[in-house]
């Protein structure tokens, strides 16, 4: 049978598009996935599960009273699909760039993508929230990437800086909050079922 479906597209009449989109980007299993599993479920997993791509989504709060979804895109570590990370970044309101603290290799993945970002997005990019993120960083017998190496790079690029561990849940909704406190059109908030007792009482009213 073939269904119809245009989630979106109703609201996207309206001044502003409805769905807030971020996207995750970084080397093979630095945490991606863990990070927004962690973000999205409160989960965690030991087990390594390569992710093709995968998209969640949140309702958070948008310009105090207006709700709209946070649609976060898990992306794949492999640089096998670069026309889907480059749709990814064209789609893509604000970004994630992460790393692992124990991997110097996967600090230095991230070169591509900030230059694919630079490229797809142009002049525009200034204004683009993207945070840099340091995973892992309960490994820190295994650390390869100092603190002030991150947060120096993050000051040359322009972007936020941030360690994370998904692992102990650290930083974890510090990390969106960060990024979402970048954007500067709108004013975008969490408001998570479990956070600020019953402020979320709205997550299932959304109608696209
Ligand atoms: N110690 C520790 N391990 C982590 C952390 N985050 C993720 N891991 C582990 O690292 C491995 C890879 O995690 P994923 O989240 O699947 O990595 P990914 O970046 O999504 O990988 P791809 O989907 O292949 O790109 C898994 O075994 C996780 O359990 C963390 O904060 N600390
Ligand atoms: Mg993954």
């Amino acid at each position: 049978m073939l269904k119809l479906k245009a989630p979106g597209l109703l609201l996207e009449a309206g001044k502003e598009s409805a769905d807030y989109r971020v996207a995750v980007f970084g080397a093979g299993g630095v945490g991606k996935s863990s990070i927004v599993q962690r973000f999205v479920n409160g989960t965690f997993s030991d087990n390594y599960v390569p992710t093709i791509e995968d998209t969640y989504r949140q309702v958070i709060s948008c310009n105090q009273k207006n709700v709209c979804t946070l649609q976060i895109t898990d992306t794949t570590g492999s640089h096998q699909f670069p026309a889907m990370q480059r749709l990814s970044i064209s789609k893509g309101h604000a970004f994630v760039l992460i790393y692992s603290i124990t991997s110097k290799q996967s600090l230095e993945e991230l070169g591509p993508i900030i230059l694919m970002l630079k490229e797809v997005k142009g002049n525009a990019i200034t204004e683009v929230p993207i945070v840099l993120c340091g995973n892992k960083k309960d490994e820190e017998s295994k650390r390869e990437v100092s603190k002030a190496l991150g947060e120096k790079l993050a000051g040359q690029w322009g972007t936020g800086f941030i360690e994370t561990s998904a692992k102990n849940n650290d930083n974890i909704t510090e990390l969106f909050e960060q990024l979402l406190a970048r954007e500067k059109k709108r004013q975008l908030t969490l408001t998570m079922d479990d956070e600020g007792k019953g402020k979320g009482k709205k997550k299932k009213c959304i109608v696209m």
